[in-house]
This record gives structure tokens, C-alpha cells and sequence, in this order.
């Protein structure tokens, strides 16, 4: 039992509990954290690869940016490819910003190595916790650790950062009007390999095959995705496979991929879903509990990020008397999300390979990308949606 009654609790120990926690901290604002998996799989984790202008502020304001500013590979441009046909959009020159290419992986390390400096009290491989009294001024979670003790913690605050599949979303009772989902039908398969990327930029390729990406985590590792069809899994893809799919998906440029044995390969599918209920009582969501991209156009962890500043900002004004922000943090919130909902829809839209699409909208597709190649205002929307709208 947590006798005394902490200022928030916070469910998730991925990028967005971890930050808001290290943000709260350095408000003077404590929270214990509670997570479903051991710290091992935490860190083991492959996902995002870029960031945008205000997640590398975010992380710099948390104080957890030493090592992301030492590795950090900036990019001033992003390639689509259709069918071979390259184009670099400069999305430094039409907007004044780069983007960052550090990993989710490595984020993540980061901010656990920030919360054990301060002894943040993180629960870690406890899957059972279960939130009550969320409408009353002390809810609480109950949970049991590993050695099978039973936690209950009282706080004022609850914020849900435990994902897609997490408690918290699963404790707000909701309408299905309050939700929006779209099942793409298809995933990514990723690998990761100790090898020099193909490009110097992230190239995003549509070919008749299917998509493919190529992005990096340093310049001699890459990480690389090809679509796949629905109900694949890894086993349905040697390795041999994918290089030959990867190869194929992205034309000319893939006469220079070095191929190599992968450090990781994982298929993950795609959706768009948002909750319009971020916000029950006292529980708050952020990131994937409240929403989830196809992660074409690299938004899961930034989107996720914009909502922890937010939160982590109106937290803190609560902490000092003043609730407006906690009460508008939804309103807000979703404001932005269904924006970059729409960017992350749109490029998946435009670079994918629809079993159900016939000639006309393949035509529209392409007739996308001529578009964007022939007109800079075409080529500004994609630049100022890729380095990350305002927050
Ligand atoms: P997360 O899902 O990262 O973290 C939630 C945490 O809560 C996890 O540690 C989980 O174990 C824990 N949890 C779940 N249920 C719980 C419970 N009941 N109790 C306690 N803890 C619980 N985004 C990109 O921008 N680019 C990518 O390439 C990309 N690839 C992805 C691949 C996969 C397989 C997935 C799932 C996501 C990917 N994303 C990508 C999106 C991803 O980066 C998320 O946006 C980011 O991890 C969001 O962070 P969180 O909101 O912290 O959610
Ligand atoms: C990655 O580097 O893992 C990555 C890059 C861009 C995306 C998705 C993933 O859109």
C-alpha cells in the first residue's frame, strides 16, 4: 500500500510516460509509474526513427537530449519515389527546419536513465492494474508487483500513457461516436541492419509491388520496411525475400542497398484511431492510448510527444491553483491530432498499393505525385507536415 496520496499517477513506461514524468519532476510535481512490462522488454523496443523540430525541444527542455544532440543525424530533405522516379522534397528550404533522426530506442533509454538519477518510483512488470473512483477527487490504480504484493496508489491525477492496447482508454465509458478507426489492409515488415543507408535522406517509394521505406538510425545503420500483405507474418519473409522486395520497390536507388543479416525483423500493422474521450475525471490520455497513425510520415512518437508538453504544461498550472488547461486539454489536443491524422492518411494514401484501387485511382496516385513534383506549394504542406506542425 502507497499510504500517502501522490500528485499523478502515470500508467506506461514508453516514451510518453517516461517524459511526462521527467517533465512533471522538473515542475516539482511527483508521480509514481506503473508498467506492464519488465524495463528489459521496455528497452528493447524498435520503433521510431525521426523526430521533429518539437520533440528535440521537448526532450532538451526534459534535460535528456546530451546524447541525441552527440548522435543526431540531421536531415534537410525527405525522397518519395513512384515507380523508380525520385524526388527530394527540401524541407529545409521551404521551411526554415530539418528533422532529427535519433531513435525511439534510444529516447527511451534516455529518459529511463533520467528518471533512476532522481529515484523515480517506476513499477515495472505489472500487467493487472485496474483503475477505479476515476470521477471522484482521489482515484486510484490497484495493481500487483511481481512478488505478488498488492499496490493500491491514490493520486489527483491519473495520466493514461499506456498505449493502443493499455487500461486506460478501456476505463472511460464511451459511445462509438466517440471513436474513429481506419484498419489499412496492410503492414510493415521492419529490419533493422548493421549496414550504410541506402540514401542520405528517407526515402518513402510507391512501386507496383507495394511501398517500400528506407530510413537509418546512424550512417552505418539502417532501417528499412517493405508493405505487406494483410495476415503475413515474419515467417512468410525470409530474408532473402524482403532484400529482393526492398530492392525491387525502389528502383534504380536500389542497385546501391547493401544487404546484410538483420539485427531484427518485426511486422506491425497499420491504423488511424483516435478517441474523442482523452479526458475522464481525474485520468488523462496521451500518445497511443489516445491515438494511433500508420506510421508513414514518422508521427506516432511526435503526435505522442506534443501531447505530453501539453499535458505536462497544464499539470503544472493545476499544480499551481489554476485548472483551465486540464479542463481545455482535450479540446486542444485533438485540434492538432486530427491534423497530422490527416498528413499520416494522406501519405499512406499516396504511397501504398490498395488491392481494392483500380486503374482510376492508381492514376490519382501518381497524379499526387506529379502534382507535389511540379508545384512548391505542394511540396511546402508535405514540408511543413514532416518537421512538425506548431505546439
Ligand atoms: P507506447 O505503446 O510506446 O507505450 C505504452 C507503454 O504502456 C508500454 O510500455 C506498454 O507496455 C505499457 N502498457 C500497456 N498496457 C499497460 C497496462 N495495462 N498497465 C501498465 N502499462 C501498460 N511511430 C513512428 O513515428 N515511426 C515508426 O516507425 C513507428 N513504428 C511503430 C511500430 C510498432 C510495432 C508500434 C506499436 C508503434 C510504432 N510507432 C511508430 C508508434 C510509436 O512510436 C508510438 O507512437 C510511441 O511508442 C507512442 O508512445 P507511447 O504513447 O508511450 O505508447
Ligand atoms: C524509422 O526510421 O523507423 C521510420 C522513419 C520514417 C517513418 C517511419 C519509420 O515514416
Amino acid at each position: 500500500m502507497i499510504n500517502e496520496k501522490i500528485d499523478v499517477l502515470i500508467v506506461g513506461a514508453g516514451p510518453s510516460g517516461l517524459l511526462l514524468s521527467q517533465l512533471l519532476h522538473l515542475e516539482g510535481i511527483d508521480s509514481i509509474i506503473v508498467e506492464r512490462s519488465s524495463k528489459e522488454r521496455v528497452l528493447s523496443r524498435i520503433r521510431a526513427g525521426v523526430l521533429e523540430r518539437g520533440t528535440v525541444n521537448a526532450l532538451r527542455d526534459a534535460g535528456c537530449a546530451d546524447r541525441l544532440d552527440a548522435q543526431k543525424i540531421l536531415h534537410d530533405g525527405v525522397i518519395l519515389s513512384f515507380d523508380g522516379e525520385q524526388f527530394n522534397v527540401p524541407i529545409k528550404m521551404l521551411t526554415g527546419y530539418d528533422v532529427t533522426i535519433y531513435g525511439q530506442t534510444e529516447i527511451t533509454a534516455d529518459l529511463i536513465t533520467a528518471c533512476e538519477s532522481r529515484d523515480q518510483r517506476i513499477f515495472w512488470s505489472c500487467p493487472d492494474a485496474v483503475l477505479a473512483d476515476l470521477k471522484s477527487d482521489a482515484p486510484s490504480a490497484m495493481f500487483t508487483q511481481p512478488d505478488g504484493e498488492k499496490v493500491t496508489v491514490h493520486a489527483k491525477l491519473i495520466a493514461g500513457c499506456d498505449g493502443y492496447y493499455g487500461v486506460s482508454r478501456q476505463s472511460i465509458p464511451s459511445k462509438p461516436s466517440d471513436n474513429f478507426e481506419r484498419v489499412y489492409p496492410f503492414g510493415w515488415l521492419g529490419v533493422m541492419v548493421d549496414e550504410p543507408p541506402v540514401a542520405h535522406n528517407v526515402v518513402y517509394a510507391n512501386h507496383v509491388d507495394g511501398f517500400a521505406l528506407a530510413s537509418m538510425r546512424s550512417h552505418t545503420r539502417s532501417r528499412y520496411y517493405v508493405q505487406t500483405a494483410p495476415g503475413d507474418t515474419v515467417e512468410d519473409w525470409p530474408i532473402e525475400r524482403f532484400w529482393t522486395a526492398f530492392k525491387t520497390r525502389l528502383g534504380a536507388l536500389g542497385d546501391g542497398v547493401k544487404t546484410g543479416e538483420p539485427l531484427e525483423m518485426s511486422i506491425a500493422p497499420l491504423r488511424s484511431f483516435v478517441t474523442q474521450k482523452m479526458q475522464h475525471g481525474r485520468l488523462f490520455l496521451a500518445g497511443d492510448a489516445a491515438h494511433i497513425v500508420p506510421p508513414t510520415g514518422a508521427k506516432g512518437l511526435n503526435l505522442a510527444v506534443a501531447d505530453v508538453r501539453r499535458l505536462a504544461r497544464a499539470m503544472s498550472a493545476w499544480k499551481k491553483g489554476d485548472s483551465n488547461g486540464l479542463e481545455r486539454y482535450a479540446t486542444e489536443a485533438l485540434e492538432r491530432i486530427w491534423k497530422v491524422e490527416r498528413f499520416s492518411w494522406y501519405l499512406t494514401s499516396m504511397m501504398h498499393q490498395f488491392d481494392e484501387h483500380k486503374a482510376f485511382e492508381k492514376k490519382m496516385q501518381r497524379a499526387e505525385f506529379d502534382y507535389v513534383v511540379s508545384s512548391e506549394a505542394a511540396q511546402t504542406m508535405i514540408a511543413e507536415n514532416y518537421v512538425g506542425l506548431a505546439f
